[in-house]
Formats: structure tokens, C-alpha cells, sequence
């Protein structure tokens, strides 16, 4: 590599500019931007985007990223004109639903740190006086929200990236990736050739054309959005001069699919309520073909007839006009809604920077920028990492129907747990046969089927199980996808025994003379234990932030299973094996499945069914062995997520059904039952289980996050990550993931909620779930380490009404292990 890495960039849109910028401002200048079409108004998304940037987001990196885009665009101006307007934004609720979820998200606000204000119906109008008070419930006002111009904040940002030695070539059309020995090498457009050692894709919705040059899939689809500007209103005209354009915030009616700004003496209005568009590449027009520009199909007039009809009831002054300007624009929409960023799992410097929002694009330019010049993001990317993928969501049939439904869902108000209905089901584990007959209800993670309780289990309700067991009435929101039959599948989990279906577990094996010293150095705990161990251990990243948390389960001298929590473990894993083919590492979740047998009885259960012995002397706490339940070969793992005695049990998936039935069987004079993950995830939070990715990320060290205890800072050889938290420990820590307990049983909070300390803002909750054993809601929130003590009451703030909890000593159940080590 030279000196300074040759970095090309695919697309001069938003993203492209703005990771120009990025870049060079980090001191890697040696940038070269290609466009197939002109500058700065390519012909992308972002050459006709309206620019509304509303910064809430139920995901708080994507609220983070949009944070720094307003931040940034309102310091930037070209030529003299502004390139974004802190206007301030409006979300207006037209249904009680909505004006419910205005609140919930006014919540999400306050947690990710944006200031925000819930209005009353006049006060909505004194805002935006277009708007009839008569038509809504309440609105949303977040006053730093804003109108960015994506063309103009584009050019400014190249123009700094060229101060400082980037070059924006137009008309250059990338035709092809050249490589060589697994690395990019350079760039070719037609007959030019640019030499790069890193290429980003910032192609916008052309991603998957790109990705095609380089056998990768980029999980995306190009859809059509109509957006269309009305004739001049009387009420505005001389209001707003041309450099203004606007002075109204932006607004949403999302009942009806619909936003709105202002163009002059215009409004401009955005529809999402049409029937999804989606557009095969292969017919979108190169540049010097189309009429307009390729990512502007022709307006289908009759798509937009019922937001005429409904902007019309919204705001009566557009009654005096009509519908003038009107496009299907093009941008893209992925399985989940999330960009995609990151590298080619296997061609070593090929980025992509994709599927991003004008909204986000700041944010996800200044990550990419970070990751490239720092190896690792400053914001967690885990949710935008475009490794995330898993094998079933990648092919094209999955794209275009999640893409499409993304698209369709884009405005609605979805329950955390609400799972896509389409494609369903897509993969399920050898057991979903007697789960249905059980009555499972079923929710969906990373394509599995999973049970989050059994029908089968009502008739627990009324068996005395729960006697002394107060189950309170829930809210309708909170009462969605759960059942009481939780209730009863928790305390046969405390009381008795249960299986549990932990197919979903990601499964790595890792084998090889260097497996060993592999995991060692990626990992904070010691696995130089004998075969038979298993141990609880951390990934991190170099800056000390945990990636992962895993068991890894020593099967014999070089032979490992790692139980992991995703794709992006793999990944990880993937792209650090050493070059001498000493280690390999292999994906078995798939092919594999897995019960969880726990309870008192779990013992009493298993043991008749093996000739080894299950006692606690004979098989430890944490301990494994290839051993035969019934007819079948399993691993078994003494472990237990929900913080009962018992066993992870695997097979390969052609005898799951059978060790199911086995399972099955032995248990019915125990009172054995299926379990969900309703009652699962309530357990593991009594017993103050992390789950990663939700109560901790990459933002988090190992001190914060309360599992520093798997951290063995004098292992010899180091680890990954080991230097960053030198010096660092639980005393220092300034924040902490703190066990919350509500104190009125009778209320529920469900994860994502401000949590408010001495009348302010203070922190968000992670996780949350009614706990049957200690008889309240236990939730798990990050908050200042002074507030972190147990005692310390606190205001949780849910649907805008304020419930009283207090921090609690945890883990709340078991403290002394006494219910695992027997
Ligand atoms: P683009 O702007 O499309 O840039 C990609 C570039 O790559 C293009 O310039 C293209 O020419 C170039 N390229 C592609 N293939 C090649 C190749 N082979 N060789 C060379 N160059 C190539 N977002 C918001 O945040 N707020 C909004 O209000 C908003 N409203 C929207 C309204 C409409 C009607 C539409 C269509 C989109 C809207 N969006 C909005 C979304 C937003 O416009 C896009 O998500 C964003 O502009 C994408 O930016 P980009 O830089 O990734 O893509
Ligand atoms: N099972 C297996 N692997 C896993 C999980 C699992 N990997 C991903 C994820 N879940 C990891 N999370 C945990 C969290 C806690 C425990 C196990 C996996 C656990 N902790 C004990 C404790 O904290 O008291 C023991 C820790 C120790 O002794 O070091 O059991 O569900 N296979």
C-alpha cells in the first residue's frame, strides 16, 4: 500500500461528498469521487430529496447519526446560501393510536437526547397555521429538526474535501473492480483506470449493481416514492423569499403516510401510502438517457389521489390549488430499514456506505471516515453493518418482499416485538412440529421461528402454580404479543422443569492446532482450560468496547463451540484467522439445534435418560460432554441463561425431533412443559443476564456494562482490546447498566424509556420484563454511575406518564448461586 491509501469513492451523492469530506479532514487525502453523472446534481436520490430531517429514531445510533448531520449541514453554507434550516419539526397525530406513539416516541427523544415538546392541538396550529387543529389529536415538536438542501450541502462538503486534495470526477461510470490476491487494486470506468487501494461504494440504490462487480449481494431494492410540489398559495405568497424557500417546520401526518415543506409559496408533499414500487436496475436509464434524471420516473397520478385528498384535509388552504409537480423518485429500502455499511466479508478493502437517508448521511459518512482511518466506528454500527445478514435473508426473493414491506411500513407504529408476516415461516428448528401441536405462538428472529409461549401451557393458570403469583392487567400496548401463560411458564421454570428451544443460538466451531491461541487473543477470559470446560467470556473491540459476549465450550485439545449472539461474530472471526490455515472456523447453527433443560428437576429428568453421571460433582457447573440422551449423540453444556439447574443439550438437526420427544417424555412425571421466550427473557432479567446488542454495544466497557468479571487483564499474550482498558475498572466506570425495579407491580415498561433522576433526564432503559419471581417489573437502564446506587429512586417515563422505580442491588434473584451450583 502507499503512504497514504488511494481512496476511491463510487457516487458523488450526499454520502459520497460527505465521506469526502470525512476523510480528508482526517488527514487521508488522497480521495478520488466518481460519478456517472454531473456534479453536484448527479441524477441520484439526493439530486431531487425534499430534505426533511427528523432526527427521533427508535434506534438510537440512527437518532446519533442524524444528531451530527443537523449539527454539521446547519454550520455549512455554499456560496452564501444555507445548506440546512433548524426549522424545527411537527408530527401531528390524526388518530388516538398515533398521538399514544407520539408520546412513546417523544420518549425515544429524551433517552437518545434530543429536546422535544408534546403540543396540544392549538398549539400545533400556532406552529404551523396551515394546519386545521380540528384534524388532530396532539402533535410532536422537536425544535432542532430541520430542511436540509442535499445538492447544495453536498457541494460544500466536496469543496472542503478539494481544499484539502480530493478530486470529484463527473461522467465517469464504474464498470468494473479490479483486484488481486483477495484486495482491490483499482477502479475502472470504461477505458479510465483509477488505482485504489480502498474503494467505497456510495452508488445509492445502484448498490446491488455495484456489489454484482465484486460476487457480493447488497441487500437492497431501488423503490419509487411520489413526492409532489402543489400550485402557489395565496397565504404564502411574499411570504418566504427565494434563499429562505421555507420558514414552516417540516411536518408529518403519518396517519396517512404524508410530510410536508414548504417550496416558496409552494408546499411540497411526500407520500408513502402508495402500493410499493419496486424497480429492477436493469430499467433504470443511465444518465445521458433520461428525460430528467434516472432516479425520476414518471408521477402516476392516480397513486397520489388519496394524499391529495387527505393533505387537502389537513392543511384547507391547499383547497385553492392543485397538484403541479409530481415524481416517482427512486431510493433505496433494505430488509430492516437500516443502512448498510462496512466491508466485503471476503475482498479486503471494498466498503459500502449505502441505503442511507440525506437524514443520516452525516453521521454514517463521519462512521465510515472513522472506521477507515481508525479501524473501528465512534458510534455503534452493529445495527448497520451490512455482515449482519444471515444466508436466508439474502436472497433476491427476501430482499424485494422485506424491501417492499419496509417501504409500506415505513410510517406505521410497530410494537417492539411485532415481527414481518412476510416471508413466514422461514426457518424453524427440528422441534416446530410439537411446538404447534403445543400451540406456540410464534415471533421471529433473524429468520427463526420462536415460541414466546405455548396455548398449551393456559391450562397452568388456574393449577395453583401461580397461587401467590400476582399477575397484573396489562395496558393494550404492552399486552401485545405476551400472554399470562408467561407467567405460569416461569414458575414451572422456578419450580419445576422446562424445555427451552435454543436453536436460535448462534453456534461457531472453531478447530485446529491454533484454535486455542485464537480465541485466546480475541477474547478476555483464560480458555487454557482442560477439555470439558466451558467458559463465559468476552469480544471486544481495540478501543475496550464489548462487540459480543460468548461461551466457549472446549470439546476436546484443538476443538471449540462457541455459543455467539450473530452473524457478525462470524465475521469477526472470519476476518482474523490466521494466514497459515492453522484455525477454521465454521458456522454449524444451521445444521445443529439445541434444548434448554432447566429447573429443579432438570436433574431428576435427564439422568435416567444417560449412562454418564449428571451429578453436580460429576458434571459442574460449566462444564461439557459428549454424551447420548436416549438414541441420541448430544453435547451437553451445563449452563443456564434463565438461572436454573440444567443443561444446553445439542444434536445435529436430523435427531432434534428425537431428542425433543425423548426429552418429552421423561419429563411427564416431572410436570415438565415447553417454554417460551416470553417467559425466558423475564427470567434471565430477575438473574440479571446481559443480552448483547440490547442492555450493552461496542459503546460500552466491560466495568460499565457489569461483566467485568470475565476480564482477565494478566492473561498471558494479552488480548484484543486489553491495553484500552488499562486502568479502567468497576470503581472508575462514569456510567452503569443498572438493575431498575418498578415499584408499583401493576405498571410496565418495555425497553427504550428515559429514565429521569432528580426531575432530569439521566438515562435510557435497555431491557425490561415483568419479573414473576420477585412480583415486579425488572428493567435494565444505563445510568450515571452516581445514580447507580441501590436505593436511588428514579422515574421511568412511559407513554409520557411518569412510573416510580428504584435502582435495586442485583442480580435479583440468586445471588448466592444456589439454585445452579446444587
Ligand atoms: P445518491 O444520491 O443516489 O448517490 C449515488 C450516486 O452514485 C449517484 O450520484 C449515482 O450517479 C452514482 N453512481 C451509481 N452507480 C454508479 C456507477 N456505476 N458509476 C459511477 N457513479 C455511480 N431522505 C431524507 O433524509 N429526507 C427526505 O425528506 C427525503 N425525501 C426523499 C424524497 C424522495 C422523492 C426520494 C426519492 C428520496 C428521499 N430521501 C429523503 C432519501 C434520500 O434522497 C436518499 O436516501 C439519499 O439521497 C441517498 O444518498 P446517496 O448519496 O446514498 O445516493
Ligand atoms: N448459551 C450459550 N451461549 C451463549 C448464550 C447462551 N452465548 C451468547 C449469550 N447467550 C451469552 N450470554 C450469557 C450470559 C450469561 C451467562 C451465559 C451466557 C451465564 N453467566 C453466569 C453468571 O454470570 O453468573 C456464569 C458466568 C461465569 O461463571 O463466568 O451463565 O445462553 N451456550
Amino acid at each position: 500500500m502507499a503512504a497514504q491509501p488511494r481512496i476511491v469513492i463510487i457516487g458523488a451523492g450526499i454520502v459520497g461528498c460527505g465521506l469526502a469530506d470525512e476523510l480528508t479532514e482526517r488527514g487521508l487525502t488522497d480521495v478520488t469521487v466518481l460519478d456517472q453523472g454531473p456534479l453536484f446534481a448527479t441524477g441520484g436520490s439526493s439530486s431531487h430529496a425534499p430534505g426533511l430531517v427528523f432526527q427521533t429514531n427508535p434506534s438510537k445510533t440512527m437518532t446519533e447519526f442524524a444528531q451530527y448531520t443537523l449539527r454539521k449541514f446547519a454550520g455549512l453554507s455554499l456560496d452564501g446560501a444555507w445548506c440546512l434550516r433548524q426549522l424545527g419539526s411537527l408530527e401531528v397525530a390524526g388518530s388516538p393510536e398515533r398521538w399514544a406513539d407520539l408520546k412513546r416516541k417523544h420518549g425515544w427523544a429524551t433517552s437518545w437526547g434530543t429536546e422535544g415538546r408534546l403540543l396540544a392541538p392549538e398549539e400545533c396550529a400556532d406552529l404551523h397555521p396551515l394546519l386545521d387543529p380540528g384534524r388532530v389529536y396532539g402533535g410532536l415538536h422537536v425544535p432542532s429538526d430541520g430542511l436540509a438542501k442535499a445538492v447544495r450541502a453536498g457541494e460544500a462538503q466536496a469543496r472542503r474535501a478539494t481544499a484539502r486534495g480530493a478530486r470529484f470526477v463527473p461522467h465517469q461510470e464504474v464498470t468494473a473492480i479490479e483486484q488481486e490476491h483477495g484486495r482491490v487494486t483499482a477502479v475502472r470506468a470504461g477505458e479510465a483506470r483509477f488505482p485504489a487501494d480502498i474503494v467505497v461504494s456510495a452508488a445509492g440504490f445502484w448498490g446491488p449493481k455495484i456489489g454484482r462487480m465484486v460476487g457480493m449481494t447488497v441487500p437492497l431494492v431501488p423503490l419509487a416514492h411520489q413526492y409532489a410540489k402543489t400550485g402557489p398559495l395565496d397565504v404564502l405568497r411574499g411570504v418566504n423569499d427565494e434563499l429562505s424557500e421555507a420558514g414552516l417546520p417540516i411536518l408529518r401526518h403519518q396517519d396517512h403516510d404524508l410530510y410536508f415543506r414548504e417550496h416558496g409559496d409552494r408546499i411540497g408533499i411526500g407520500y408513502y401510502g402508495h402500493r410499493p414500487m419496486p424497480v429492477s436496475l436493469d430499467d433504470v436509464l443511465a444518465p445521458d438517457e433520461a428525460p430528467d434524471m434516472p432516479s425520476m420516473l414518471p408521477f402516476t397520478e392516480d397513486d397520489f389521489a388519496p394524499a391529495w385528498r387527505e393533505s387537502v384535509r389537513l392543511l384547507p388552504d391547499l383547497a385553492g390549488t392543485e397538484v403541479r409537480d409530481g415524481m416517482n423518485g427512486l431510493f433505496s429500502f433494505t430488509p430492516d430499514g437500516l443502512p448498510l455499511m462496512g466491508e466485503h466479508p471476503e475482498l479486503a478493502g471494498f466498503w459500502l456506505a449505502e441505503a442511507v437517508w440525506v437524514t443520516h448521511s452525516a453521521g454514517v459518512a463521519r462512521a465510515m471516515a472513522e472506521w477507515l482511518a481508525d479501524g473501528r466506528p465512534g458510534t455503534d454500527v452493529h445495527e448497520c453493518d451490512l455482515n449482519r445478514f444471515e444466508d436466508v435473508q439474502l436472497t433476491p426473493d427476501y430482499i424485494r418482499e422485506r424491501g417492499c414491506q419496509n417501504f409500506a411500513e415505513v410510517y406505521d407504529i410497530i410494537h417492539p416485538l411485532q415481527p414481518m408476516e412476510r416471508p413466514r415461516p422461514l426457518r424453524v428448528s427440528p422441534f416446530h412440529v410439537r411446538q404447534r401441536e403445543l400451540g406456540a405462538y410464534f415471533l421471529e428472529a433473524s429468520g427463526w421461528e420462536r415460541p414466546h409461549w405455548y396455548e398449551a401451557n393456559a391450562a397452568l393458570l388456574d393449577s395453583g402454580l401461580l397461587d401467590g403469583t400476582e399477575i397484573p392487567e396489562r395496558d393494550e400496548w404492552s399486552a401485545r404479543h405476551w400472554s399470562p401463560i408467561a407467567a405460569a411458564e416461569a414458575k414451572a421454570t422456578r419450580e419445576r422443569v422446562a424445555l427451552y428451544d435454543m436453536t436460535a443460538l448462534k453456534r461457531i466451531e472453531v478447530t485446529g492446532p491454533g484454535a486455542l491461541a485464537f480465541l485466546q487473543y480475541l477474547t478476555t477470559n483464560n480458555l487454557a482450560k482442560k477439555p470439558g470446560a466451558v467458559t463465559y467470556t468476552l469480544l471486544l473491540d481495540e478501543s475496550g468496547g464489548v462487540r459480543s459476549d460468548l461461551t466457549v465450550a472446549r470439546l476436546s485439545r484443538d476443538r471449540f463451540q462457541v455459543g455467539a449472539n450473530g452473524n457478525l461474530d462470524v465475521d469477526w472471526f472470519q476476518r482474523r484467522l490466521p494466514a497459515d490455515g492453522s484455525v477454521q472456523i465454521r458456522d454449524i447453527t444451521p445444521g445443529t439445534c439445541c434444548i434448554g433443560v432447566w429447573g429443579p428437576l432438570a436433574r431428576a429428568l435427564v439422568q435416567p435418560l444417560t449412562r454418564d453421571d449428571f451429578g453436580h460433582k460429576a458434571f459442574g457447573y460449566f462444564r461439557n460432554r459428549r454424551t447420548s440422551i436416549g438414541n441420541v449423540p448430544v453435547t451437553a453444556m451445563r449452563l443456564s441463561y434463565v438461572g436454573e439447574l440444567g443443561w444446553e443439550l445439542y444434536t445435529t438437526a436430523d435427531a432434534g425431533l428425537k431428542l425433543w420427544d425423548t426429552l418429552w417424555e421423561a419429563g411427564q412425571e416431572h410436570g415438565v412443559i415447553a417454554g417460551g421466550r416470553s417467559a425466558f427473557n423475564s427470567l434471565r432479567l430477575e438473574k440479571g443476564y446481559r443480552a448483547w446488542g440490547t442492555d450493552m454495544t461496542t459503546e460500552h466497557d466491560p466495568y460499565e456494562a457489569g461483566v467485568g468479571f470475565a476480564v482477565r487483564m494478566d492473561k498471558e499474550g494479552g488480548f484484543v482490546g486489553r491495553e484500552s482498558l488499562e486502568g479502567r475498572s468497576e470503581q472508575t466506570v462514569r456510567r452503569r447498566l443498572t438493575c431498575l425495579t418498578v415499584d408499583d407491580p401493576a405498571r410496565t415498561v418495555l425497553g427504550s424509556e428515559p429514565v429521569h433522576v432528580d426531575g432530569a433526564p439521566a438515562g435510557y432503559v435497555t431491557s425490561a420484563a415483568f419479573g414473576y419471581t420477585v412480583g415486579t417489573t425488572v428493567a435494565y437502564a444505563w445510568l450515571p454511575a452516581a445514580a447507580s446506587v441501590p436505593g436511588t429512586p428514579v422515574i421511568i417515563e412511559y407513554f409520557g406518564e411518569k412510573v416510580p422505580a428504584t435502582v435495586a442491588a442485583e442480580p435479583l434473584f440468586d445471588p448466592a448461586m444456589d439454585r445452579i451450583r446444587c
